[in-house]
């Protein structure tokens, strides 16, 4: 599709989703601003919409990121993503324009943008970067290649396996280590979302152990907070929130641990959204744009910020 036709029916290539991004800063030029995140092995940016509107600025307006894509077959999250965008762009809703003005905004549809195009174009079930190892497998899987914890649990050093290859070292791949020092550059980062699919449930730090952050309390209450407004939408029932070593599975150099540790990061969470072996009918993808929109609204309410 054309970025003129882009829309919410059909799960579209990264050069259409970045198309969309680029449009969105020019249509919106006082609000939204395309940034670099970082780049692909390939070669391509990793390209995000910033929006930080003009009220409250310089305000201590709280920074806000959201990730998405880190796994390439899990489509709809891009696709959520780019419809969040433009929630926040579009809408009149009178709590989605405090929510657009109350944050400063970093938004990233696609964190692992070869890894999604060869799942668009070749293999449907790519889940990895598509680095080259030496012995000529592809791939290290970017949600257990941070330096937290690195290769303790729920990964493998096997660079030929198919899903969980942790990478030759922490931060080995270059999408993990340019966006983590995007993200260590983000002014008063409060907030950290992480969208999975398709485990329908809600996590919190930490995932390679059951060991809790200390304000894991203040998380889980925030959490369901979200859940809750999730669930008015769709009457959809989320896990959680809850840590993946105890809803799902231990992991170690999850993305969202490392920014909870390492940055100090206090509103920390992944989202696993609905579907099936990573499948959702793209004439869908409205229900769970809604239902993103309102889980995070739910999120920036209980927390305080609006
Ligand atoms: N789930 C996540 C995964 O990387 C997760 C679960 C989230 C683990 C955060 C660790 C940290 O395996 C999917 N569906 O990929
Ligand atoms: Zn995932």
């Amino acid at each position: 599709g054309r970025s003129r036709n882009f829309g919410w029916k059909a799960y579209y290539d990264i050069n259409d989703i970045y198309k969309y991004l680029r449009n969105m800063s020019k249509t919106y030029p006082e609000w939204a601003s395309t940034v670099v995140g970082g780049r692909s092995y390939e070669g391509r940016e990793i390209l995000g919409l910033r929006i930080d509107t003009p009220r409250k600025r310089g305000q201590g307006k709280p920074a806000i990121f959201i990730e998405s894509g880190i796994h390439a077959r899990e489509w709809i999250t891009p696709a959520t993503t780019t419809y969040f965008i433009n929630q926040l762009l579009t809408s009149n809703d009178p709590n989605i324009t405090a929510l657009r003005d109350s944050f400063d905004w970093h938004i990233f549809p696609s964190v692992n943008p070869d890894g999604y195009h060869y799942s668009y174009y070749i293999d449907r079930m790519w889940r990895k970067t598509r680095s080259r190892s030496p012995n000529g497998c592809f791939g290290a899987d970017p949600n257990r290649n941070w330096d937290h914890n690195w290769n303790t649990a729920g990964s493998t050093s096997n660079p030929c396996d198919y899903q969980t290859y942790a990478g030759s070292k922490p931060f080995s791949e270059v999408e993990t280590r340019t966006l983590a020092s995007y993200i260590a550059g983000v002014e008063n980062l409060q907030g950290y979302l992480g969208f999975h699919a398709d485990a329908q449930m809600l996590l919190v730090p930490y995932s390679d152990s059951k060991e809790h952050c200390d304000n894991y309390d203040d998380l889980i209450q925030v959490g369901k907070t979200s859940l809750d407004y999730g669930y008015r939408v769709n009457k959809e029932k989320y896990e959680g929130p809850g840590t993946a070593a105890e809803l799902l599975y231990p992991a170690s150099g999850g993305s969202m641990d490392w920014v909870r540790q390492a940055l100090g990061t206090p509103l920390v969470y992944t989202y696993e959204l609905r579907g099936y072996y990573f499948s959702w009918p793209p004439s869908r993808i409205y229900e769970q744009g809604d239902e993103v929109t309102q889980m995070i609204l739910g999120l920036a309410t209980e927390a305080g910020n609006l």
